[in-house]
């Protein structure tokens, strides 16, 4: 089964509302491993090239303000299928419209405000552990449990 890594950030309504144990709880939980993780506060040029792809959008401007506005955890996550699964455990972009076990859908109620960011693709996800992780910080390590998670 192939490794994948996935870039998750708990945005600053995440931190503010003291739910970073709770999200990050639900990958452990589930099995996933942790292979970096951070507290920091992302500045606007990093901000910027994380959402470079919707810098045409009208909510461009509101969304650099949001990510950067204070203090948030920006965590690495490996497995196999990390990226789908953790799509699936984020739940869908609006929160009103994300269902009940999802973690928006059980924590978040509204538009930007919506707790948590998830890479999409293998592509997205290489570029966006690039932005805020250097080599070294992303460890490669064993669990003992690996076994019982994988098999
Ligand atoms: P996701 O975070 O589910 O991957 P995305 O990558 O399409 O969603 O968009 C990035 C963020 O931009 C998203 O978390 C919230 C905001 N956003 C997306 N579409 C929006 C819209 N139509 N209006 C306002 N904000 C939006
Ligand atoms: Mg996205």
């Amino acid at each position: 089964m192939g490794m994948e890594r996935t870039l998750i950030i708990v945005k600053p309504d995440g931190v503010q509302r003291g739910l970073v144990a709770d999200i990050l709880g639900r990958f452990e939980r589930r099995g996933i491993k942790l292979v970096g993780l951070k507290l920091i506060q992302i500045d606007r040029a990093t901000a910027e090239r994380h959402y470079a792809v919707h810098a045409a959008k009208s909510f461009y401007g509101e969304l650099v303000e949001y990510i950067t506005s204070g203090p948030v955890v920006v965590a690495v996550l490996e497995g196999p299928k990390v990226i789908e699964i953790a799509r699936s455990m984020i739940g869908k972009t609006r929160p009103n419209e994300a269902v009940g076990g999802t973690i928006r859908g059980d924590l978040a109620v509204e538009g930007l405000r919506n707790l948590i960011h998830g890479s999409d693709a293998p592509e997205t996800a290489a570029e966006e552990i690039a932005l805020y992780f250097r080599d070294g910080e992303v460890l490669d390590y064993t669990r003992s449990v690996d076994h019982w998670v994988v098999g």
